[in-house]
């Protein structure tokens, strides 16, 4: 087979912004279609999201130089070569853009067209995606067991107004149920969340990720009291059938060597704030946390690790380890974490993310699949990659469109139909 053709164009994401979509076409005729979402909260050390600066169109948020990265500089690079040499054509990209962030093309140019190359393989093998990635990166995962849903139900953060300090609260699938029965069983826990809120006179509203973001929330541990009774009145045992899974997102309250709880209006430093999350973690059913802390406090995310050992909860690196080998094998050497967070978009190819996931497993880190904030779209990629990988959890919000087709893609997997 032969890449002919690459064309790039905006598409809208959920925030009502851009992003791109990009199509590669092959000499069969066959065709794959990739777009790419991008954060909210992101973290420093990721890939570059290239956006126009362009004040006269979108606020500057447009993508048209990503787009044209594409269709001038990428097309050229890599017309004509083999699309089944993933790894080769990810690396003809990196070294190209010649930067260590992905600035010069953007991470979001380079990724989109790496993850098309895939979906037209995959197509014009007639195979799913997740099986073209097993295949050619010999991932030899146990299919058996699929990836779980972690559910955001309450967002703050920088994902919502007048909220949580903490960016989400998630309802975690437990035991060894399907994926579809732990949906149904979390999902209705979901509905009941709703009914307990009003009933504290709180709003109903969502945020960025389809989840609950209730407006004037008194502080930031009435979540997990809200979360527990609507899994009772679900008719549900918490720490039995749905667990509780926090991400801080520190980085984004982190300000002059001292953490901002705003709603409750404290500043913490490092030891105050692992003091603070403890009580919680001797409290509640919770089954991972995720960037308690900001994403360069290397000693406090090492204190904290051996803290969270100890109740048997997996500390999740995310915008400290951005789904880089290098970022990841510092925490391994460090012992920071237990467990990585993975999104395609903080690394911007598909070799660099399933390596980033083979470093992880080798290391006996969990791994979990994320969908980003900030815009999202249609495109289920990460939940092939979760799964052709073997990642315990995607972690993914509970409505909207953008995010149903995540968990809609991981239950038709889970029906043996693709
Ligand atoms: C996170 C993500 C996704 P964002 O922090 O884990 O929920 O948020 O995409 O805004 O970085
Ligand atoms: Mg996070």
């Amino acid at each position: 087979m032969k890449i002919t053709n690459i064309k790039s164009y905006e598409i809208l994401a959920s925030g009502g912004y851009p992003t791109i979509e990009t199509r590669v076409e092959l000499d069969n005729g066959v065709f794959g279609v990739a777009s790419v979402p991008y954060g909210a909260s992101a973290g420093s050390h990721e890939a570059t999201v290239l956006t126009d600066n362009d004040k006269s169109r979108w606020n500057g948020k447009g993508m048209l130089k990503a787009v044209n990265n594409i269709n001038k500089k990428i097309t050229h690079l890599i017309k004509g070569l083999d699309p089944e040499d993933q790894r080769a054509l990810d690396q003809k990209m990196i070294e190209a853009d010649g930067t260590e962030n992905k600035a010069k093309f953007g991470g979001n140019a380079i990724l989109s067209v790496s993850i098309a190359v895939a979906n037209a393989v995959a197509n014009a093998k007639k195979i799913p995606l997740y099986q073209y990635i097993i295949d050619s990166y010999k991932t030899s995962v146990d299919l058996e067991e699929l990836p779980q849903p972690m559910v955001v139900v309450i967002e703050g953060g920088k994902h919502a107004d007048n909220t949580t300090d903490l960016q989400e609260f998630c309802f975690t699938a437990l035991g060894n149920k399907s994926v579809a029965e732990n949906l149904r069983i979390i999902m209705e826990s979901y509905h009941a969340l709703k009914n307990v809120l009003k009933s504290n006179n709180l709003s109903i509203n969502v945020g960025n990720e389809g989840a609950f973001a209730p407006n004037g929330i008194p502080n930031n541990e009435a979540p997990f009291n809200f979360m527990l009774a609507a899994i009772k009145n679900a008719g549900y045992e918490p720490g039995k059938d749905v667990g509780i899974s926090i991400d801080a997102a520190a980085s984004e309250f982190f300000k002059n060597g001292k953490y901002h709880l705003s709603i409750e209006n404290k500043s913490l430093n490092s030891n105050e704030l692992i003091s603070y999350y403890e009580n919680w973690l001797q409290k509640y059913p919770i089954v991972t946390i995720e960037d308690m802390l900001h994403e360069d406090d290397w000693n406090a995310w090492v204190k904290l690790n051996e803290v969270a050992k100890k109740y048997k909860i997996e500390l999740i690196g995310d915008d400290l380890t951005v789904t880089n080998m290098q970022r990841v094998q510092k925490a391994i050497n460090l012992k920071a974490i237990s467990a990585v967070l993975i999104k395609l978009n903080q690394i911007g190819t598909l070799t660099e993310t399933v390596d980033c996931c083979m470093l992880a497993r080798k290391n006996n880190l969990m791994t979990t699949t994320s969908h980003r904030g900030g815009g999202e779209t249609n495109d289920t990629t990460m939940v092939d990659v979760a799964v052709a990988v073997g990642s315990r959890f995607i972690k993914v919000g509970p409505t909207r469109g953008e995010r149903i087709s995540k968990y809609n893609r991981l239950m038709e997997i889970e029906r043996g139909l693709d």
